[in-house]
Parts: C-alpha cells; structure tokens; sequence
C-alpha cells in the first residue's frame, strides 16, 4: 500500500544498511537504548523546566511589583523643549518616583496631590502605592519668581 505523500524511496532509506557490519551486537543494542532513556529523560527534565519557569512568567506578570522610576531634571525639561517621559505602571504596584534637580521647589504629582521639597543635588522621592489606575503628571512647582511650571513625568497606572 501507498500513502499518500509518501516518498518512493521511503522503504529505502528506513532500511538501514548494514553491509559494512554485519551483525549488531546486543551490548551495542543495549548502549543504545540506555542513551535512549538517558536522552528522552533529559528532554523530559527541560520540558518540565521550560513549562514551570513559563508559568511562574504568568504568575510574576499579574502580580504586583515595585517600579522605581528616575528623573533627571534636565534645562530642557524645566522649560518643556523636551517631551516629558511616559512611565507606566499596574494597580496595586508599588510606585518610586526618584527624582534628581538642581532647580529647587516643590515635587507635586497631580492626581494623588501629594507635594514633596526638593533637595536641590539630592534624589527627592515620592513613594506610593498606585491604588487607582488613570494618568498621574509629575510636576516640579518652582517657588521662583517666575513661578517655574514644568512637567517632569507621565504616569499611566493601568487597570488590573
Ligand atoms: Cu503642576
């Protein structure tokens, strides 16, 4: 019988040719079908591997995490030449917003209206957890004379 697709010389080539050699000898047969259990069992332990390592991907992907994200005030920031960078972050994450300026004045992120000092030189963090998803701007609110308003940041808290 034929199936279809099946190559004329299929029978061919699953014959093995032997005339080199022979006779098989059973050690040989033996050597090989401990290399067999050896290889499929190997298989075995990378498939487990793989499969529990992808899981726990799954696993780490939904759950909460902390993000920590950083902000250089540069000239260009404080007077809005430069688009301010998107950070995104889950509900329920732990949020570190880090900020480092030379320019003193307060830290505001609109949306949870909390308002931090700047140290000028020093890292100046807010630190929350992003309970309610939405979009957050990260301020610096200069107590200049000019009254310095430029955004640092976009936060977008996605919802879970
Ligand atoms: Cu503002």
């Amino acid at each position: 019988m034929k199936i279809v697709g099946q190559r004329d010389d299929a029978g061919a080539l699953a014959v093995p040719d032997f005339s080199g050699k022979p006779e098989i000898h059973p050690a040989t047969v033996a050597r090989f079908a401990k290399l067999a259990i050896a290889a499929s069992t190997v298989v075995m332990l990378v498939g487990l591997y793989v499969g529990m390592k992808y899981s726990y991907a799954i696993g780490t992907f939904t759950a909460e995490q902390s993000r920590v994200f950083h902000v250089d005030v540069s000239e260009a920031c404080l007077h809005g030449t430069e688009p301010a960078p998107v950070f995104e972050a889950h509900e329920g994450d732990h949020v570190v917003l880090a900020v480092t300026s030379l320019f003193p004045g307060g830290l505001f992120l609109h949306g949870l209206e909390t308002e931090v000092d700047i140290a000028p030189g020093m890292e100046t963090t807010i630190t929350f957890t992003a309970e309610h998803a939405g979009r957050f701007f990260l301020h610096l609110h200069g107590n200049d004379a000019g009254n310095t308003h430029a955004e640092l940041a976009v936060l977008e808290v996605a919802p879970r």
